[in-house]
């Protein structure tokens, strides 16, 4: 199965232009306890570098782009977020890191959980040692 799980959204659109609505066990396949949004990336900056023990996330690129690197421990994939009719589901113990900001990214993330330093694994030996 695909390290990339990409979640179509409906998108809702009239002569106004678009909308699309995001929802706890619809699009969304949690409760969302937060949301948080990365913008203003400065150029050549990579991000992330870290898995979650617990916490399962849906990112979306909802202006501009970016590259996502999702590593399982077994094996990597990555993927172009560019729109904001997708969302990538980011599971637990899953490495991420993100590359390639255009000027006007702004990534938006939906978590299941809220912020919690004592969830993250940010060394990567720890985490090949903790996913195998
Ligand atoms: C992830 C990727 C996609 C908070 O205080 N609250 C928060 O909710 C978050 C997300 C971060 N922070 C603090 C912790 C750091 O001092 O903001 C600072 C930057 O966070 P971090 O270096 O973890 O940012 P990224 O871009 O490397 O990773 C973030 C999320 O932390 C992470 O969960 O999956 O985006």
């Amino acid at each position: 199965m695909s390290l990339m799980q990409i979640v179509d959204f409906q998108v809702l659109g009239d002569d106004r232009g678009s909308l699309v609505a995001l929802e706890t066990g619809k699009e969304i396949p949690f409760d969302i306890k937060r949301v948080y949004y990365i913008f203003g990336t400065n150029p050549g900056v990579a991000r992330g570098f870290h898995a979650h023990k617990a916490l399962r996330q849906v990112a979306v690129c909802v202006s501009g782009s970016c590259r996502f690197v999702l590593d399982n421990g077994r094996r990597k994939e990555e993927v172009v977020l560019a729109s904001p009719n997708h969302g990538l589901l980011i599971e637990h113990m899953m490495w991420r890191e993100m590359y390639d900001f255009s000027e006007d990214c702004v990534l938006m993330v939906l978590a299941s959980e809220h912020y919690d330093e004592s969830d993250y694994i940010r060394d990567y030996d720890e985490f090949i040692k903790e996913a195998s």
